[in-house]
């Protein structure tokens, strides 16, 4: 096992890795920009490096600043978190080459998947149901109208370079296919420099569903249930669950399995999670994510797993500690992730927290890194912290988040605490009613 591990992250990330870490034995080296020398991933740590500015183009994203903190530090290994690093196959190429040990799956994995015209592909030839769409990539307007005529309107442009959300155009008719096709191009090249682009059916009203998996690295697989994570605005996840309210135990069974063989016979290691769209009981496949995501609690809480320790023991060459057998799901989680923004258009809210004190009691977790007389830097991503609840069933989980978010103290800056007490008290959150859409109507009614 690894004596020292380097985290190349910050915020409540950092600390849930330091936290697997300490309780494993190993010792931890957090990096930190100047903005974050008072963090609390640096008081956490067991050493720490300042690795550049606040900037995180030059601090969190340099990979020199990274490798050089490794090697004054002696750590072996350099858990990525998500976001940052995470997802960069050029990055984990580099840390190989310097004899450090990238704790998640192979370069080769991660450059598969980032591209999500092969990952649609790859995914197909492994059993996988995908939304119906091109085979690969569209060459230009005829080849996108003939496409489009077969798959039958609405479709939907995607950039192969693309993901999350970024890169998409939606094409209602024949009409405005050329303009979809167009703009989508455009954009493609802009942002990500590689202009191909696919097409797809377009789902109008689906869920967000998505399978969690594990690999061994060395054919074997399993998958830990489904998170349902279809509350979002401007594809930003603002609540998550599992299990999903729609999803039987027979359905999550079938997709699981899948999932894990398709994982099992590429020889994935690590964490992943595939991406659903969910739609009159059928699962289509949009992407994979290649890391640990933010939302990996609710599998935790409800399979009983730590699933970055697990993350660990693969990178060091260990076995999986669980089997498929072993995974039973019990009772229902949910995660609210609470952001440091200002409704209603959820513009940052950086500044210092006069007073927080943290929920507690049976069932709740309280990931965050704040504390009384933090601030909160404007450099980075929102989140501060993410509420977790678990409970018997779906009502009881429901009903211990609503206590939960009665105890939470966060004072002196906005935050989405607020939008998650009125949230619960809506009847289609209550029952589980919700597609992709539902938030952005709502909030677009409150907020008239
Ligand atoms: C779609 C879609 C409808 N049809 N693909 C957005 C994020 C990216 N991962 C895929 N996305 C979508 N792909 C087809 N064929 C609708 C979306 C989508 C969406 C997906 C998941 C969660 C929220 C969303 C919000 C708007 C659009």
């Amino acid at each position: 096992m690894f004596q020292k591990i380097l985290i190349a992250n910050r915020g409540e990330i950092a600390l849930r890795v330091i936290r697997a870490c300490r309780e494993m034995g190993i010792r931890s080296v957090a990096v930190h920009s100047t903005a974050d020398a008072d963090s609390m991933h640096v008081r956490m740590a067991d050493e720490s490096v300042c690795i550049g500015p606040a900037p995180a183009s030059e601090s969190y994203l340099s990979v020199p600043g990274i490798i050089s903190a490794c090697e004054i530090t002696g750590a072996e290994a350099i858990h990525p978190g998500y976001g940052f690093l995470s997802e960069n196959a050029n990055f984990v190429q580099i840390v190989e080459d310097h004899g450090i040990v990238f704790i998640g799956p192979r370069a080769e994995h991660i450059r598969l998947m980032g591209d999500k015209i092969t990952a649609k592909e790859t995914m197909r030839s492994l059993g996988v149901p995908c939304v119906p769409g091109s085979a690969g990539g569209v060459p230009d307007l005829p080849a996108a109208r003939r496409i489009a005529a077969e798959i039958g309107y609405p479709v939907i442009v995607k950039a192969t370079a693309g993901g999350g959300g970024r890169g998409m155009k939606l094409a209602r008719t024949a009409e405005e296919l050329d303009t979809a096709f167009r703009t989508a191009r455009t954009e493609a090249k802009g942002a990500f420099g590689n202009d191909e682009v696919y097409l797809e059916k377009y789902l109008g009203r689906p869920r967000h569903i998505e399978v969690q998996v594990f690999g061994d690295g060395r054919g074997r697989a399993v998958h830990l249930g489904e998170r349902d994570c279809s509350l979002q605005r401007r594809h930003q996840k603002i609540l998550e669950e599992a299990p999903s309210p729609v999803i039987t135990p027979a359905m999550r069974e079938a997709i699981g399995r899948t999932c894990a063989e398709a994982v099992a016979k590429i020889g994935y290691a690590g964490a992943g999670t595939i991406e659903f769209l969910f739609e009159d009981g059928n699962f289509y496949f949009i992407e994979m994510n290649t890391r640990l995501q933010v939302e990996h609690p609710v599998t935790e809480a409800v399979y009983g797993v730590d699933l970055v320790r697990e993350q660990i023991r693969v990178a060091a060459g260990l076995p999986m500690e669980f089997e498929q057998a072993e995974l039973v799901p019990r009772g229902h989680s949910i995660e609210v992730r609470i952001n440091a923004e200002r409704l209603p258009q959820f513009s940052p809210s950086p500044g210092r927290i006069t007073q927080y004190h943290a929920p507690g009691g049976l069932g709740v977790r309280m990931d965050s890194p704040i504390y009384d007389g933090y601030r909160i830097p404007p450099y980075y991503d929102s989140l501060i912290g993410k509420l977790i609840v678990h409970g018997r069933d779906r009502p009881e989980a429901l009903a211990r988040l609503r206590r939960a978010l009665g105890e939470i103290i966060v004072d002196g800056i906005d935050t989405t605490i607020p939008l998650f007490r009125q949230l619960l008290e809506e009847p289609d959150i209550q029952s589980g009613d919700y597609t992709i859409h539902w938030l952005e109507k709502w909030l677009a009614d409150a907020f008239a």
